[in-house]
């Protein structure tokens, strides 16, 4: 039976990801590791057990996992790339102090590790058609910078001290539960709540900038199939390219008018987004996740397209 630590728990992808855990393993054996102030609320504080973890105090980690005897860490701390522009110091200690933390405590404790990389880690000079999965990653952002880092320090563990770490690249992600703060992709978000609301949006990416993006549930998805694969079959572990759909802001705002033909959508571009936008994939190729541990995408743009109107509509309701 496993016993897992998300930290990062109430955050966009850990409180989605600590109730699908939840729901596959139990209650009792997933800990919801958040940090003051942002304490679990709801659904995720009635389910199952919580515990303060700073990714910024190692004793706060090494005392949790000793404590419910965890034996794999999901690590989503991490601030997302436009804020991290902004605060860099405290992104690096969050995202790179605060990982190593997590892979101290697992070589001496016996824990698998998972921390998501992103689209982030590349560049300007990357390949941005059918991204390879191994290819040129320079990039300009404080926020690629630390998830190449995130990568290469996984993998130094692993082959060092033989920790079980793993991860993948995760595209824009999209959800109807919690928003996300303050990442570039976040766009793809926000344009269902105006849908939904019946308000014009003003889109911050100009037409014809295309990114991955990737729907919630396959996210889950990915980082839970991934963490249960066979480490034999195994060639990567660390920074997986995962794809499941590519749009421009037109491409998506369309696609959102044929269930709502009323939605209006104008431009008001801005330049530090833009600009990150422009570095990043267009459509990655995710050949090694789809042949080492199967991965397969379920949504493409239709699919969740109807999907997020209908459960926004209703919660919104
Ligand atoms: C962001 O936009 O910062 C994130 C990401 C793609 O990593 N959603």
């Amino acid at each position: 039976m496993k016993n897992v630590l998300v930290v990062g728990s109430t955050g966009q992808i850990g409180s989605e990801l600590t109730m699908a855990l939840r729901e596959r393993y139990g209650n009792a054996h997933i800990i919801a590791g958040y940090i003051p102030g942002c304490e679990p609320k709801g659904e995720l504080a009635d389910s199952g057990p919580a515990a303060i973890v700073d990714v910024t105090d190692g004793t706060t980690i090494a005392e949790t996992v000793s404590r419910y005897h965890i034996d794999t860490i999901y690590n989503l701390a991490a601030l997302l790339s436009v804020v991290a522009e902004a605060k860099p110091r405290m992104a690096w200690r969050v995202g790179i102090d605060g990982l190593w933390n997590i892979l101290e405590v697992a070589h001496e404790q016996g824990c698998a590790v998972f921390t998501p990389s992103s689209i982030g880690s590349f560049g300007i000079e990357t390949p941005h058609d059918h991204t390879p999965q191994d290819t040129i990653q320079r990039p300009r952002t404080i926020y690629g910078v630390s998830k190449v880092t995130t990568e290469l320090l996984s993998e130094w563990f692993h082959h060092k001290y033989g920790v079980d770490t793993r991860s993948v690249r995760f595209p824009g992600i999209i959800s109807y539960v919690t928003p996300p703060g303050g990442g570039t992709t976040d766009y793809a978000v926000d344009i269902f709540y105006s849908a939904v609301r019946g308000e014009k949006f003003i889109c911050p990416i100009k037409a014809g900038t295309r990114m991955d993006m990737m729907y919630m549930p396959d996210a889950l998805r990915a980082a839970i199939e991934l963490m249960e694969a066979a480490p034999e079959r195994l060639k990567h572990h660390n920074g997986f390219n995962v794809a499941a759909m590519s749009f421009d802001p037109e491409t998506i705002y369309n696609e959102i008018r044929k269930h709502i033909p009323e939605f209006e959508m104008t431009y008001d571009v801005d330049p530090l987004k833009e600009s990150i936008a422009e570095s990043w994939p267009d459509l990655m190729d995710d050949t090694c996740a789809r042949e080492e541990w199967g991965w397969r995408h379920e949504y493409d743009l239709p699919r969740m397209t109807a999907d997020m109107l209908e459960k926004l509509k209703a919660r919104m309701a």
